[in-house]
């Protein structure tokens, strides 16, 4: 147990992170390293605000979805005109886009968890109007992806390792292989002047990113460039958000039956074509191939109400062992395996978002082994503080400090 006291301290540090990084109407993932808003981040950080500032929350989603496309895609950037145009990279020049509301964006997505924030967001706060506004906007953001991500096993693609929200993850190593992109001047980059580069991806994955966003930017962000995969995490959130859209739909006075069906049409394509031994895994769309990796993404379904109970219990069991959950922290990928990488960003260190949505899964599975997940992140944040991610081994801190979704999460972890 966490002594209440602090748990309180805890807390008010956490607080503290999010005001500082509040940007008036939105909240930055990180001052100097992400000066923008991103999308799912802002679901993130509108969960934790939910439990200190529900009006902050509502804020945060609403501006974001200020940013929606016409055809109802969610940019994964929403660009502040008043920060300087180099201060991030790929900026507003090389995305060179932007909504009818004319906020500047980029044109590729990220995880639509917005939905399960909205939700989230009204239990801590009841407001019907709130989701009376947002609920045609989340509609449409899912409308977006069934309209133009959908293949023919009934599972949407991503189009870019930005898109999956784990960029550098060892499971878009074999599609990245065959990516043929050109140098990129090492000097372009921002992250690796607020960021030591061992903690970052290498050179050439940044040389594969901006290809395919280049090549999906010439078509008019119609066309896949050449990455394309279904990934477990994305469409987890997907089905997720579907199962939230229900019940806010049961709010709105509105028919939840068709966000149930879809929800359950997801679970079913999931477990069908990316399941196999233990875990979920992507799917590369352009060879047909599972790319059978360990990434930590192939846990979250965990999250779905409706995931078989056999698959379940082996996805637990797999958490337990392969990425020896049993210490405490979930990694992104599993310890044991060849690629893993203790401090390398998406190649194994322990992220708060990602073993937040195993832990919503387990938290009415295995309350036992959440209460521990939970009580092992608040104790990690609380001595090294809102770090990036975590060296799931040694609980050492790494990428930059005062970021937004590890705060906004342990409010919520510790409510
Ligand atoms: C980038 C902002 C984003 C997250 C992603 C994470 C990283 C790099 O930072 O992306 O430059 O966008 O991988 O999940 O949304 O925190």
């Amino acid at each position: 147990m966490i002594a209440g006291e602090d748990a309180a301290g805890i807390s008010r540090a956490a607080v503290r992170v999010l005001v500082a990084n509040w940007d008036g109407g939105h909240t930055v993932p990180s001052r100097r390293l992400y000066p923008h808003q991103w999308s799912w981040d802002s679901a993130f950080i509108a969960i934790g605000n939910a439990r200190w500032a529900p009006r902050r929350a509502r804020c945060e989603l609403l501006t974001l979805f200020g940013a929606q496309w016409r055809d109802g895609r969610v940019p994964h950037i929403a660009f502040n005109p008043e920060v300087p145009m180099g201060a991030y990279f790929p900026g507003p020049d090389f995305w060179d886009v932007s909504a009818p509301s004319g906020t500047v964006t980029s044109g590729i997505v990220q995880p639509p968890v917005h939905a399960i924030a909205a939700w989230r967001v009204h239990l801590a706060d009841p407001d019907p109007a709130f989701l009376r506004r947002i609920y045609p906007r989340l509609v449409a953001q899912q409308e977006f992806l069934r309209a133009n991500r959908r293949n023919p096993d009934g599972l949407l693609s991503i189009l870019h390792p930005w898109e999956s929200g784990m960029d550098n993850s060892p499971a878009w190593d074999e599609p990245l292989a065959a990516v043929n992109a050109g140098p990129l001047a090492a000097a372009v980059r921002r992250d690796t002047a607020v960021v030591n580069a061992d903690e970052r991806p290498t050179q050439r994955d940044y040389e594969c990113y901006v290809e395919i966003a280049r090549a999906y930017r010439d078509t008019g962000y119609r066309r896949a460039g050449e990455f394309s995969v279904a990934d477990p995490l994305f469409n987890t959130a997907y089905a997720a958000a579907e199962t939230s859209l229900a019940k806010i739909a049961i709010v709105c006075g509105l028919d939840p039956e068709p966000h149930r069906r879809e929800a359950a049409a997801m679970v079913r394509a999931m477990a069908e074509h990316l399941y196999d031994d233990g875990l979920f895994h992507a799917k590369d769309e352009l060879t047909g191939k599972l790319l059978r990796s360990s990434s930590g993404a192939g846990l979250t379904p965990l999250m779905l109400p409706g995931l078989p109970p056999r698959l379940a219990d082996e996805l637990i069991a797999t958490a337990l062992e392969r990425f020896e959950l049993k210490r405490g922290l979930l990694p992104s990928f599993a310890p044991g395996a060849p690629e893993f990488d203790s401090a390398r960003y998406w190649r194994g260190p322990s992220w708060i978002n990602l073993a937040w949505m195993v832990w919503q899964g387990l938290r009415h599975r295995r309350p036992v082994v959440a209460e521990r997940m939970a009580e092992t992140m608040i104790r990690v944040v609380g001595r090294a503080g809102f770090r990036e991610y975590f060296d799931p081994l040694t609980f050492e801190g790494h990428g930059c400090h005062d970021f937004s979704w590890s705060a906004a999460l342990v409010l919520d972890l510790i409510a």
